[in-house]
């Protein structure tokens, strides 16, 4: 059965876009495209399942529905299977993609098979290297020295959210470190206010978990830069605070061990002994995460710089110390402590015997009036809450004191009159920050996208002209692969060696290649027009199809691959390519294919391999099975569902088409009138709970109304009444959503020509929707005192609320008491009152 329609649909084409002149409305339907890492598994099949569900479903409602396919095929996974089988990417990543793509179709995915693309093709990065110079002549493409995450073992850099809260590798497991790099960057930070403002307008259409994970990453905060004059150094220090109202409680500062500024301050301190112990802590630093250092609990660590500054309000003096809790690349690298009010900084003062000072009286509420502090200064509520002593920072609201001419200031108000008087005296104004970071784009690999630029003798950098683009990746015979921190391009020395195109002189050109995560950020717009070598995409097709309608992908890529798509979007939009600022209207995301509750992997021995499942159950029981399981965003375990059960239901789904046509002749009477209305019913709820994503809910309804048809041919009208057709044909149709080879099965069963995927939705026939209903008479003490419409099979709860709540009876009742009610549903409700 599967190579006959395969075959049909082969010839149909009924996914194409093709048609120049199609006059219907659109509809970008948009699936996650895939890595090439060996065959399909479990979580591609729910994935291209769901998927699947909503291209279809547009289609029958009549849209010219683009739901297109293409594979992101550069990565580190084929670089590393080719070095250990010592034969080409290409090779493995080819052959890999071809597996995928008959699987795909065997799968009965609805792809307009006309618009492949894969990201590893030189007619796809060609024009990578095309938006890399777009994005470098904007100035948001730049190089900069900077620490890196280190991978040693794949020895590649990695991206922050590749490093594991454990501060290993995502990729190897190896314990990532920091190294010192000159690396590519795409200016992402200069974006950082509108991919935060713009989440706003996504609100509803994108999950609410994956809109609040992209505001923790982008994390704007505001409050103030102060500067600190600094004991026998001209410069000040400027520190970042979000709490200036605080400045008073300042007892200390802290600067990253690893910023330039804390290597200045310990070679000024001219002390041999803080010299030694401050190398021998940075050593110590640079082999923690960043995930580590952030840790609240964790162990607070740090050495002396041998200076001190001096607070601007008190003039008090302040040691400097280095400590790895404060990040280089955050702020400015440099804080002020405040232990009284900061949990961390407090837990290093303990450590380090620091003098901890409350300025915050967290005992008075902030609004209502100002409790006035005793002559003494002592305020004994507080001092039992002393941090110095309960280890617990004081980090609540609460009124300023010990802070001058500010006390009595509740902290909104502290902040804005600490700010204007910082600015006043010169030495601090309002400031923001964001914990994102520029995009770092560089990758020391071979199977990726030429970075676009080449080095002259001094070491300027050379944009490639855009028609010599693309920048070709050197065949590998002759490369080594093997990981050793520098690119293994370099050693494409034929390659490296290029002329300049501006006058001829010998250049080099970059060996780098780009973070995949740059082929995937806009592989939605190279969908219009895959093959057109003389531009990225074509405005006319992107005004047509783009923004996607309906993005439909796991939740794994809920931060950098959305936000990257983000914000590379706004960025085609400022240079005027595209006329939106957001690439995916709304977005679903599936939840994971477990095995007792507990991800699948090789290692646990719990894997399910999709092929053996398809080999007993096939496509069709597969692909139901996905939509059955529950709420699309939920984790699928596979042990709580049953694809049996999905592969019985097909089977007797087929049987009423069967029973239909074998009938004798059909009886062209009036039809079981319940089962039309169950049928129309279907028509007309069905729609909502797909759009809704109930998928679950459809399939359950579809079951439902099998089941009632089976129950009308062998204990009703029989197989020839048309209320039984009429049903057998809307479960073809809305089969076809789920399970497409056996719906196409029911439908030529049925007696129509392929295919049931072409098919419209049926409008459901309003008068068989409105429900029978009975007329409930209400009395008051006897006397009939309203009429009610209801359904004949209300209960008497429901019949005696509706009653009640009638006005008519509310006045008839007045404000006499019930001493008794007598409901017979559907029909009577008598109510007995006394004064
Ligand atoms: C004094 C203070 C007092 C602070 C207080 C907090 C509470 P977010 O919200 O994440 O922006 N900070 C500043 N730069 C830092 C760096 N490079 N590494 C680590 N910590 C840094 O947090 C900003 C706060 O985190 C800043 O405000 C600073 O501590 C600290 F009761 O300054 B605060």
């Amino acid at each position: 059965m599967q190579e006959k329609w395969l075959k049909v649909w082969d010839d149909l084409k009924p996914f194409s876009t093709a048609g120049k002149d199609d006059k219907r409305p659109r509809k970008y339907v948009l699936d996650m495209f895939p890595y090439p890492s060996g065959d399909l598994h479990m979580g591609h099949a729910e994935a291209y399942a769901l998927g699947d569900v909503i291209a279809r479903y547009w289609r029958l409602q009549g849209f010219n529905v683009l739901h297109p396919i293409g594979w992101d095929s550069f990565g580190l996974p084929a670089e590393n299977a080719a070095i250990k089988r010592g034969v080409d990417p290409r090779e493995w990543t080819y052959d890999n993609i071809a597996q995928q793509r008959d699987s795909m179709r065997r799968y009965a995915a609805s792809f307009d098979w006309d618009r492949v693309l894969h990201t590893s093709d030189p007619e796809y990065y060609k024009w990578n290297q095309w938006l890399f110079l777009q994005l470098y002549k904007k100035g948001l493409a730049y190089r900069k020295d900077s620490w890196v995450n280190w991978d040693p073992v794949d020895q590649t850099v990695l991206a922050n959210e590749q490093v594991l809260p454990d501060g290993t590798s995502e990729r190897s497991g190896a314990l990532v470190v920091k190294k010192k790099l000159t690396q590519w960057y795409f200016r992402i930070t200069a974006y950082a206010d509108r991919l935060l403002d713009d989440l706003n307008q996504l609100e509803g259409s994108w999950p609410s978990k994956v809109i609040s994970m992209q505001r923790n990453w982008i994390g704007r905060s505001t409050g103030a830069d102060v500067d600190f004059a600094v004991e026998g150094r001209d410069e000040k220090i400027t520190v970042y605070t979000t709490r200036p109202d605080t400045l008073f409680g300042a007892t200390f500062m802290v600067v990253a061990p690893d910023s330039d500024l804390a290597a200045e301050l310990v070679a000024g301190a001219d002390d041999a002994e803080v010299q030694a112990a401050f190398a021998k802590y940075l050593t110590r630093v640079q082999q923690s995460s960043e995930i580590e250092r952030l840790t609240v609990d964790r162990e607070k660590t740090g050495v002396f710089t041998g200076r001190y500054a001096i607070n601007p309000v008190n003039g008090a003096r302040l040691p400097i110390w280095a400590a790895d809790y404060v990040l280089s690349d955050y702020g400015q690298g440099a804080i002020m402590a405040v232990p009284a009010h900061d949990q961390r900084d407090l837990d290093f003062a303990r450590a380090f015997d620091l003098p901890v000072r409350v300025v915050i009286d967290t005992t008075q509420p902030v609004t209502g009036a100002i409790r006035i502090i005793p002559e003494d200064g002592t305020l004994p509520e507080l001092d039992d809450m002393n941090p110095a002593i309960t280890g617990n920072a004081l980090t609540g609201e609460g009124r300023l004191i010990n802070s001058g001419a500010f006390d009595g200031l509740s902290k909104v108000n502290a902040i804005s009159k600490i700010i204007a008087w910082l600015g006043e005296q010169g030495i601090g104004r309002a400031a923001k920050n964001y914990r994102l970071r520029d995009w770092l784009i560089s990758r020391q690999r071979y199977w990726g996208t030429p970075i676009p630029i080449l080095y002259d003798e001094d070491g300027n950098e050379i944009p490639v002209p855009e028609d010599q683009l693309p920048i070709e990746l050197p065949p590998t015979e002759g490369l080594d692969l093997k990981p050793k921190g520098t690119s293994p391009l370099g050693g494409a020395t034929d390659w490296v060696n290029t002329i300049s195109p501006i006058d001829g002189s010998p250049v080099r050109r970059d060996t780098d290649t780009m973070d995949t995560f740059v082929d995937s950020s806009w592989y939605f717009l190279r969908f219009l027009n895959p093959h057109d070598d003389t531009r990225a995409f074509d405005p006319r097709e992107v005004d047509k199809w783009a923004p996607v309608d309906q993005y439909v992908g796991g939740v794994t890529h809920a931060i950098l691959h959305l936000l990257y798509a983000r914000f590379i979007t706004k960025v085609l939009f400022d240079l005027g390519f595209v006329n939106f600022t957001e690439p995916f209207s709304a977005l679903l995301n599936q939840g994971m294919v477990q095995m007792d509750g507990a991800a699948m992997s090789k290692s646990k021995g719990n894997l399910i391999r999709l092929s053996d499942q398809l080999d007993v159950f096939g496509v069709d029981a597969i692909r139901l099975t996905m939509a059955f399981a529950g709420p699309p965003e939920d984790d699928i375990d596979w042990k709580d569902v049953s694809p049996a059960g999905s592969l019985k239901f097909l089977g007797r789904a087929l049987r009423v088409a069967q029973d239909v046509t074998s009938a004798p002749e059909v009886l062209w009477k009036n039809g079981d009138i319940a089962l039309r209305r169950q049928t129309h019913r279907f028509l007309a709820d069905a729609p909502g709970l797909i759009e809704a994503f109930k998928f679950n809910v459809v399939v359950a309804r579809m079951m439902e109304l099998v089941n009632a048809i089976r129950k009308t041919i062998d204990s009703g009208s029989g197989p020839a009444d048309a209320a039984v057709r009429e049903a057998a044909e809307v479960v073809a149709v809305a089969l076809g959503l789920f399970s497409p080879y056996t719906a196409e099965e029911m439908w030529e069963t049925l007696g129509y020509p392929p295919s049931v995927a072409l098919q419209s939705w049926r409008k459901p026939d309003p008068t068989l929707l409105v429900e029978e209903s009975v007329t409930a008479v209400i009395q008051v003490d006897g006397k009939v005192r309203a009429r009610l419409e209801v359904s004949p099979k209300i209960d008497a709860d429901e019949l005696e609320e509706k009653a009640r709540d009638l006005d008519a009876i509310k006045r008839s009742v007045g404000d006499r008491q019930v001493v008794n009610v007598i409901v017979r549903a559907p029909r009577l409700v008598n109510i007995a009152t006394k004064p």
